[in-house]
Order: structure tokens, then sequence, then C-alpha cells
């Protein structure tokens, strides 16, 4: 059955009547209808309607090596043709996860040598959390079972995955989180640096809230910390270069468990493999999905430390978990296809060397100065525009939200698709994106930030 056989309308109003969309308020959605996006080429997304719109998102933090990517799409039905599916429980395995398992811990952290897969972001925060808490029962410390993560953080949208993170309007839903989980400051400056603090002194003083935690419920009842390394759909909150180092330092200390989440950062967007190569942080478990296989399969890999894994393999005993797509051959073999295309066409060094450098002086250089622009921040092909009333005293517009939903609006209509959250734009180019597809970019950000500027009457 092809969708070209139905009209833009039929199509928002089958979709109206019996498809429940993540994250909406269905109500306001079935007023207004759905965007339809109905097929991609390279950077480019296209609606219905055949409009091209250039993808500033990568689907959603996600489709790295861009779309349209027949090596993906044959690699998938080879796999399809020879084994579509076999468990990996019961002592069994098959060849693409195994394969796929090497290739992973190649590329990894030195100290990252296995891998345990799911389908999704919350499927691998789920198995982390089962895992560290697993950990310290082995270990004889079943009382370290406390996990410290920070307000804002986004670690997925399950029971564990909301409980991790630090959304409040989801944890006021939960009613009810995953106990023995609680949230600190993040490292956000832009908001929470006390006036003429310095960066390196706020990214210092918001490890220590790290501390604090640890030390109020005492290092004896706390399994592990979480974080990602640039707080991703919080609003691209990149750290202060002294953050990650003192939270290493007091995680040690206090011989608590490093816990990273990479689902957005993993796989070359931050111009390394991992951002932990970037940032130089050992970790104890490293969260992994999303660009894994650009999107194009449903999988996550949760890397394993050498410290957890050793334990779990000395030990013995059955962990008692696990999902029945646990290493998916068909999602393994289009992510080995997929890092191979990385690794082939150099995108990871790419980002590195030349396109996030250009990326952040593009920003930087054209849309800091925008009078809306309160900030403007880039690590790798990562990048956040903070919109503000007032550059001085960073004053916002109200009701909160509304300036940036404008720009964003603007941005789609003039053919960018940019995402909000807060009043803070956010930018998650495709890795594939050139000097010119980032001046292109930036002109439709350019021109939604005078259009809202106009709207908002400054
Ligand atoms: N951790 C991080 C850091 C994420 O960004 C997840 C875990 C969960 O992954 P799954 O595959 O279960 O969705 C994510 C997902 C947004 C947005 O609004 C971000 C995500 C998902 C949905 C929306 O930016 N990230």
């Amino acid at each position: 059955m092809s969708y070209q056989n139905f009209s833009l309308s039929q199509l928002q109003a089958i979709d109206a009547a019996h498809h429940l969309h993540p994250f909406t308020d269905h109500k306001e959605l079935r007023a207004a209808g759905s965007r339809v996006i109905a097929r991609a080429d390279g950077p480019f997304i296209y609606d219905s309607d055949g409009n091209q719109i250039l993808d500033g998102m990568a689907g959603l933090w996600c489709v790295n090596i861009g779309y349209g990517r027949t090596e993906l799409a044959e690699a998938a039905y080879e796999q399809m043709k020879e084994l579509p599916y076999y468990n990996s429980f019961f002592k069994c395995s098959t060849p693409t996860p195994i394969l796929l398992s090497q290739k992973l811990a190649d590329i990894a952290p030195a100290n990252m040598n296995q891998v345990f897969y799911g389908s999704s972001g919350s499927e691998a925060n789920d198995t982390a959390v089962r895992l560290v808490r697993h950990y310290w029962q082995l270990m004889g410390k079943p009382s370290k079972n406390r996990i410290i993560s920070r307000k804002s953080a986004y670690h997925g949208s399950t029971i564990t995955g909301a409980s991790l993170g630090g959304m409040s309007h989801m944890h006021e839903q939960l009613n009810g989180a995953v106990p023995n989980i609680v949230h600190v400051m993040p490292p956000y400056a832009f908001e929470f640096a006390e006036p003429g603090e310095s960066d390196h002194d706020f990214g210092v003083r918001a490890a220590k809230a790290v501390e604090e935690a640890i030390l109020e419920a005492g290092a004896d009842n706390v399994a592990a910390f979480i974080g990602e390394p640039i707080m991703g759909a919080g609003g691209v909150r990149i750290p202060p270069e002294s953050y990650w180092p003192e939270i290493q330092r007091i995680c040690r200390k206090y011989d608590v468990l490093l816990m990273l989440d990479e689902v957005i950062t993993g796989y070359g967007r931050t111009g390394e493999w991992f951002a932990a190569q970037a940032m130089n942080i050992e970790a104890d478990t490293i969260t992994t999905a999303k660009a894994l296989t650009s999107g194009y399969q449903p999988l996550s890999a949760l890397f394993v430390g050498d410290r957890i894994a050793s334990v779990l393999v000395d030990k013995g005993g059955e962990f008692f978990h696990g999902y029945t797509y646990s290493g998916h051959p068909v999602a393994c073999a289009v992510a080995l296809k997929n890092l191979e295309i990385i690794e082939r066409e150099g995108l990871v060094e790419r980002v590195r060397d030349d396109t996030g450098p250009y990326f952040r002086k593009a920003l930087m250089g054209r849309l800091a100065g925008h009078r809306i622009v309160g900030q403007v921040r880039t690590y790798g092909l990562l990048g956040a525009i903070e919109i503000v009333r007032s550059k001085e005293t960073r004053e916002r517009f109200k009701p909160a939200g509304d300036a940036a939903m404008k720009v964003r609006d603007h941005a789609i209509a003039n053919g960018l698709m940019l995402r909000a959250t807060g009043d803070t734009m956010i930018l998650s180019p495709l890795l594939i994106w050139t000097r010119e597809t980032i001046d292109m970019a930036v002109d439709r950000i350019e021109k939604a930030l005078d259009l809202a500027a106009r709207d908002l009457g400054v």
C-alpha cells in the first residue's frame, strides 16, 4: 500500500483517528493536524506537499549519515533473507551482534569491552540501572543503590528513564518514580552561574552539588552518578571544562560508579566517536542508541566497563534481564554497515577538523550578535541559541517558550527543521553536512530570528 494513494488531508484524518503520538497534546494536534513527512534524501526531508526542508535535527538526533543510504537498506535486506531473527538467550548467539560487539569494543574507550543490546536508549538505561545495582549486590554492598542524576536531564521515557531524567513535568505525571534516584543542579552556566562567577568556578560548584548529594546519602548508599556529557533534550547544555574532571575525581573519591548517557553524543557528533574520548572521561557504563544505526533500525548498545564486566563474569550467577530483541540480527547488520560508512567517509574526523569548527564560527559570527540572541553554544555538531528579550540582563520573553516557538515556526516555513526547548533553539546537524549546508542553515536561522523579532515587536 502506497501513501501516494492518499491525500494529505486523508492521512491527517486517519492519523488523528488512530495514532497517539509521543510527547503530544492530543487535543491540540487534532485541531492543527500533523505535519506528514513523506520521504527524505541526503540532508533533506520532504513533506507530503513536496516541500523540501533541511533537517537541522538529524531526525531526532540520530540520522548521522543522512537519508537515502541504499547500502543500509541492502544490509537489512540481505540479513532478513539470511536470518531475520533469532534470540540471544539460552546460550545462543547470531553472527551480526557478535561482529558488531567486536567493532564497538574497537572504537570505544579502552576500558569498554562488553556491550548489552536493546532497542532504545530508554531500554539501555533501564539495563544500566539494573546492572549497576546488581554489581553492588555482587560486591556484597547492596545498600549502595542510590543513583544521582541532574535536573533537566533526559534519559528516556520508560518509568526508569523518566525517573532517571530530571524533567519535572515528566515526574509530575509519573505520580511515583523509581525510588532512590535524586537530582542535583545541572552544569548550565547561562542560567545558574552567579553574576561575575567564572565558567571554571561555576563548573566546580556544579560538580560539588554531586559531592553534597553523596555526602547527604552517605557514600555507602550511593551506587552511581549518571549524566549526559552534554545535555541534549534539556537544551544542548555544554558544561564548563572544569565540570567532568571534578565529577570524575568525586566519583573516584567516594567509590561511586560513573554512568554516561551518550545516546545523543555517541557515534561522531562531538568530533570523536564518543564524548567520553573528546572530554577525557573514564566511565563505568556508556549508554548509546540513535546514531548507532543512524536511526535506520531501532538499536541500543550499553557499554559495560571492565570493572563491572569482570565482576559479572568472575562471580557468575544469572543476570535476570534481557529483551526479545537484544542483539537483533537485522538491526546489528545495519549498525555494522552504518559504522563502516562513518569510517569510510571519515565523518568523525570531518566533524573534528572541518565542519565542527566551521559550524562554530558560522553560528558565533553570524548569530551571536542578533538582538534577540543571548548566547550561542556549540560542541562538534551540536548547537544551541538562547532567545532573550535583553542581551544585557538575559531577560526572557513572556510567556516562556513562546518566542522560541516563533523562531522555530519561521525556520520551518523557510525550509529548516529546527527545534525549540523552552527558550533555547537546538541544532543537531547530520554529520554529512558540508560548509555549504551550514551556510544554508545559518541563512535560514538568521531570517527566522529577524521575522520572530519583528513579530515580538523588538
Ligand atoms: N538518553 C538520552 C540522552 C536521550 O537523548 C534517551 C536516552 C532515550 O532514548 P529512546 O531511544 O528511548 O528515545 C534519549 C532520547 C527531544 C527528544 O525532545 C530527545 C530524545 C527522545 C525524544 C525526544 O529532544 N532523546
